[in-house]
């Protein structure tokens, strides 16, 4: 590291602003680096031994950091270095997928030189992502630096997490930091609900009759994951999640009705229903076609980092602002007091409900689980997938489309953080920058991303990146030579001119670009390449397994 600024008087040792990032960085504990040239912060980074990955485009590369920060619980954040002028217009998908998602990363894109910065038709990255980002600056003078960097880092450590930038002109970059600079990393500071609508809450959790508990992403954030399995055991009351919370409560749980979506199991949607109170915990309750819409008439409880949430695209009768695990923390010390302590006897009607449900929509999903039919059934192959690897130790993320609404209702997570979900923005190609963020985070989990052969067109060549720089993922591809989800509302496009079909090789694709690939076609094969897919990956080569599948179009859809 370098010295954090010299105290005056103390010799010069002038260094470039781009170093001086770099070593900001490092003590903010960056450990990569992913990033695209030309950016003299990357070399600067590689200097200062932070880990520099180059991706073959920018959006996978934000992806990458996306997953970092996710699967991390935002302890480590993502970042994400591009140049100027193209570099910054070709990231725009992957930072407006991260403010969707509300992901916090940090995005350092390079700028013209000042005497250039603001005119058009040069790209400015300061004015052009302020609408998905939560923070963004132009950094015009070096001396400027640390200030810049640490009010992006405190930003992207605090409140909502969404993406942060920086944006520094080439010439600022190559220009020197006068003497005297320090740097203190940014906290990370935790914000409690008031008191006394805790104890509101409180009171309407224990009165509620048919409560259900809705977890979003905001209890992986705050690793609250023992307090919501407590708060839940102790008013013996259903769980389901949003597909950014799916993994924050383990679905073989006999109180989880599995996690919404676009697809829900038929518990969930039958315990929606017939809540009197929905209570969500570290969620947005925003509307969208990848979560459950909340039936009228329920009392809906709201607790959420962000008051802008409250009152958003649902009336909330309670509300509590504040960090998910002190909420939890506080509610459950005020439930306990109304309970004098114990849970009410309620939990083997409410378990027994669920189970007798349970059992019969999976009977009703079964043929498709396990049929023995060719093209093979997408549903057979996920669910082989599932029964072939470790679940608790596998971190798994589907795709934009079909793949997603096929995985997430019989997915079952017994872990947290082994399930990146997503949806508030549905980027097809988004799951495999995602899988191999994962990986990088965490070494020893089999990361996989779930999609389909219209997913595959867009980020497809950074399977590349994965060989290239060992990130050695399992990547399951579902072809069936179209964009199936779109027959329905593409009929004549692909009567006249077949516009819904696709074509390629990806198994071929994956051994061209120097990794391990195999077409699998027949249903007693499935496991078999899993299982020497995995073997793969552990020797540090990523693997593509395309299957080739039918053009389903069933969904469990309520
Ligand atoms: C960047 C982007 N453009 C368009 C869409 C809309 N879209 C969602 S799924 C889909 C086609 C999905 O096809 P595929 O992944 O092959 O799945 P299939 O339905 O065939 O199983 C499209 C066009 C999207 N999600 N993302
Ligand atoms: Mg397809």
């Amino acid at each position: 590291m370098l010295p954090p600024g010299n105290p005056p008087g103390e010799g010069r040792t002038l260094v470039k602003a781009a170093a001086v990032v770099a070593d900001i960085l490092k003590r903010e504990g960056v450990q990569f680096l992913i990033g695209y040239p030309v950016n003299q912060i990357i070399e600067a980074a590689a200097e200062a031994d932070i880990r520099t990955i180059i991706v073959r485009q920018e959006r996978t590369g934000l992806h990458m950091a996306d997953a970092v920060s996710r699967v991390t619980s935002g302890e480590r954040i993502g970042v994400f270095a591009m140049q100027h002028g193209p570099g910054t217009e070709n990231s725009f998908g992957g930072v407006a997928q991260a403010y969707g998602d509300s992901v916090p990363i940090v995005v350092l894109p390079g700028g013209y030189p000042r005497r250039l910065l603001n005119i058009p038709p040069n790209f400015s990255s300061f004015l052009n992502y302020q609408h998905v980002t939560k923070w963004a600056e132009q950094v015009i003078l070096p001396e400027s630096v640390p200030d810049a960097m640490r009010r992006a880092f405190t930003q992207v450590r605090n409140g909502r997490p969404r993406p942060v930038l920086v944006e520094f002109p080439v010439d600022v970059l190559r220009e020197e930091v006068p003497d005297g600079w320090t740097y203190t990393p940014a906290p990370r500071l935790r914000t409690a609900p008031d008191p006394r609508a805790v104890a509101e809450v409180a009171a309407a959790l224990v009165a509620a009759e048919r409560p259900v508990i809705y977890a979003g992403q905001g209890v992986h954030y705050a690793r609250a994951w023992k307090q919501l399995r407590e708060l839940a055991e102790l008013l013996e009351a259903p769980v389901t999640t949003s597909l950014q919370g799916k993994s924050a409560f383990p679905e073989t749980h006999p109180l989880s009705l599995g996690s919404g979506g676009r697809s829900i199991s038929k518990p969930l949607h039958h315990f929606l229903a017939n809540a009197d109170l929905i209570f969500g915990i570290g969620c947005s309750l925003s509307t969208t076609n990848y979560g459950v819409a909340m039936p009228k008439g329920k009392r809906i409880v709201h607790a959420t980092l962000d008051p802008a949430d409250i009152n958003k695209d649902l009336r909330a009768d309670l509300a509590l602002v504040g960090d998910a695990a002190l909420t939890l923390d506080a509610l459950l010390a005020e439930v306990r007091d109304r309970l004098k302590g114990g849970p009410r006897g309620r939990a083997a009607a409410v378990t027994q409900e669920i189970k007798q449900l349970k059992s019969e929509w999976l009977a009703q999903w079964m043929p498709r689980l396990t049929a023995e039919s060719k093209p093979l059934s997408p549903y057979r192959v996920l669910w082989d997938l599932m029964h072939s690897v470790d679940v608790a130790n596998t971190i798994i993320t589907h795709d934009a489309g079909s793949p997603r609404d096929q995985i997430s209702p019989f997915w079952e997570p017994v872990a947290p953080l082994t399930y990146i979900g997503w949806g508030k923005t549905t980027q097809l190609g988004y799951g495999l920058g995602l899988a191999m963020g994962a990986k990088l985070a965490q070494p020893d989990k089999l990361c996989v991303n779930v999609w389909g052969d219209a997913a595959i067109g867009f980020t497809g060549m950074d399977f590349e990146t994965a060989v290239r720089e060992r990130i050695p993922i399992l990547s399951v591809l579902l072809n069936n030579f179209s964009m199936a989800i779109e027959l329905k509302v593409m009929k004549v496009a692909t009567e006249k001119y077949r516009s819904t079909d696709i074509g390629g090789n990806y198994a071929d694709f994956a051994r061209a670009l120097g990794g391990w690939g195999e077409r699998v076609t027949e249903p007693g094969q499935i496991v078999p390449a899993i299982k020497r897919a995995i073997e793969t990956t552990r020797e540090g080569t990523p693997a593509l397994l395309e299957f080739i599948t039918e053009k389903a179009v069933d969904f469990s859809i309520y």
